[in-house]
């Protein structure tokens, strides 16, 4: 039977990666244990106490945030990934741990940027992201830990809110579409990143464990994408469906500075043919759903 350790479970991503999950296994509900990750003897002591065989590390602390608190970003992201690669050693456990579209910089080709290119990034998160790349092939190729990942975009979900991303406005200009038809962004015009819905994250971390190690070339930051846009081609979207709304721009110039550093769109064809990687949601079936899904969570009529 799988054990599966997620942490970051209280995240954007863990608090609907935990449902899918349990629908997987039949669960209804599990152990929830308060572990820091920092703490290395207690993740030990977790995984031991529940017979974990598979981790699936979501701590971390985002890039906005991380340009806020350099030294803490350092700690949780480097620590804690070194922390959960040094138990899944120790006691023979799986690992997936995502990597993201930050592990790229500006000398990286921005558009359709490769499987394999320059990784120079200038943020901390970013530096955290490439390390965590390494160490993952590393304990692969020396120690035989089986660990996988995927290099995330910004991921838009109607559930818990992402907390301290440079992709966040992608997911407050739907709450605020539906709440005030307005949007004030903190991204600029223009600027192209890759998204991606969370029921494709969650099949994608799913399918990437499934997948079988033999056809698995490259094992860990796999570039996935659904979709890349900028604020006008998702204000242009939304408007499809609320005619009315506005969108103005108040550039923040941290949050921008790193975006530019950003791909506009990846290549995820490694992805496509090593583990059969295949979104289901666009740009355009994305917004229906989350406009429908978001419309009821705030009890809004289009
Ligand atoms: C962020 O914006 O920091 C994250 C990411 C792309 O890794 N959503």
């Amino acid at each position: 039977m799988k054990k599966i350790l997620i942490t970051g479970a209280l995240g954007q991503i863990g608090t609907e990666l935990i449902t899918y999950m349990r629908d997987e296994s039949l669960l209804e509900a599990g152990p929830f244990e308060l572990l820091d990750v920092v703490d290395g003897a207690r993740v030990a002591e977790v995984c031991k106490k529940h017979g974990i065989n598979q981790i699936i590390h979501l701590a971390a602390i985002l890039s906005a945030n991380a340009e806020k608190n350099p030294q803490l970003a350092y700690d949780i992201n480097m620590n804690g990934t070194y922390n959960v690669l040094e138990v899944a050693r120790e006691q023979g456990i799986a690992v997936f741990t995502p990597s993201s579209i930050a592990a790229f910089g500006a000398s990286t080709p921005a558009d359709n940027t490769p499987q394999d290119t320059i990784q120079r990034p200038s943020t901390m998160y970013g530096v955290t992201k490439v390390a965590g790349e390494l160490l993952c092939d590393y304990y692969y190729k020396r120690y035989g830990v089986d660990t996988r990942g995927v290099r995330f975009p910004g991921i838009i979900s109607h559930g818990a809110l992402p907390g301290g991303g440079t992709t966040d406005y992608a997911v407050h200009i739907y709450y605020e579409a539906l709440k005030q038809k307005k949007y004030e962004s903190y991204i600029g015009a223009g600027t192209y990143m890759d998204m991606m819905y969370m029921h494709d994250a969650l099949k994608s971390i799913h399918d990437l464990m499934e997948a079988n190690p033999d056809k698995l070339v490259h094992r860990n930051a796999f570039n996935v994408t659904a979709m890349s846009f900028d604020p006008e081609m998702l204000a242009a979207e939304i408007r499809k469906h609320i005619p009315e709304f506005q969108l103005t721009y108040n550039v923040d110039p941290v949050r921008q500075a790193i975006a530019n550093s950003w791909p506009n769109s990846l290549d995820d064809s490694a992805a496509r043919e090593e583990w059969g990687w295949n979104p289901d949601y666009d740009l355009s079936s994305m917004t229906k759903d989350m406009l429908e899904k978001l419309a009821v969570k705030l009890n809004i009529n289009k």
